[in-house]
This record gives C-alpha cells, structure tokens and sequence, in this order.
C-alpha cells in the first residue's frame, strides 16, 4: 500500500458540491483536508474564486491508474477543456500530487506534480493531512478556510 496525494479544484457552478461528489468517488481515501477558499492562480483574475481541498489514500494503484481516476471525476462534473484558456474557470479539476516516493515524468503525467510546492492551494490543505511533508506551510492570504 502506498500514501498517495490528489489535489481537487472548482471555480464554476456549485463548487462544494462537485468537490464532495468527487471525493466520494475517490477509491481508498483514508483522510480528507478542510475546504479552502482560494483566489485563482493563473488565467484572467475576473474568474471566480476557486474552493480547493486535498484528499490523502493509502492504495495499491498506480499513478497512471490514479490519472484515469481524476479523468473519471472530472469528466462526471461535466468539465470541458478549451484549448485557449489553459487556465480557464472549471467545474472540477483533479490532480495526481505525490504517489509515496515514486517519480513519474511522461507528457501528460508528472508525479510529484511539478507545480505542487509553489500553490498555497495545494500545500495549505496538504500540511493539514501531511504536516511532515510541508513543515513550513506558506502564509497565503489568498488561502481561508472555508465553511459553506
Ligand atoms: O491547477 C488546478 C486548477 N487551478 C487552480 C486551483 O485549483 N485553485 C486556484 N486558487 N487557482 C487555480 N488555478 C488553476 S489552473
């Protein structure tokens, strides 16, 4: 078995709602992080805030598996990739963060995520679960917790 790591995102229709739906289709999940409301990184700043959270699963799959997983949710939010806003408002997006110590680095797969440890939104959430992963989680103020 092995601690693995995915980050999920919304900042398009019923936010909360498609993070809880998804975290309940997450196989092996063994703890999930508080909601965070966070301002969007990346794209036009006019788009809507985003709610973000990180989900930590002790599991026999493999990083390539764990993709199709975040493939599979995100396709049931109903989310639609447009090729010219790379960094466009999203209804769900799911990503592979850490898979224990495994290292992958293919086109459309990269574990650790390459971008992890420069997003408040991602390590705010996972130094709630992983505190021996991110012992100095940054000061965002971009990042608060949410409540409903
Ligand atoms: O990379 C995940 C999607 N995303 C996010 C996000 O989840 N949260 C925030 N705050 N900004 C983001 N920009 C992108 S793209």
């Amino acid at each position: 078995m092995t601690r693995a790591f995915l980050a999920l995102g919304s900042n398009l229709g019923d936010r909360e709602r498609y993070l809880r739906d998804a975290i309940a289709g997450i196989p092996d999940v063994v703890a999930v992080s508080p909601i965070y409301e966070t301002g969007p990184v990346g794209g036009s700043s006019s788009q809507g805030l985003y709610l973000n959270a990180v989900v930590e699963l002790d599991t026999e799959l493999t990083p390539r598996a764990l993709l199709g997983v975040c493939a599979r949710l995100e396709a049931a939010a109903g989310r639609v990739r447009d090729p010219d806003d790379r960094y466009g408002p999203r209804t769900l997006d799911v990503d592979v963060l850490l898979v224990g110590d495994l290292t992958v680095d293919e086109p459309d797969l990269q574990v650790p995520h390459p971008r992890m440890w420069e997003r408040g939104f991602v390590l705010i959430p996972l130094a709630d679960l992983a505190p021996d992963l991110v012992p100095d989680p940054p000061d965002d103020a971009g990042v608060r917790r949410y409540d409903g």
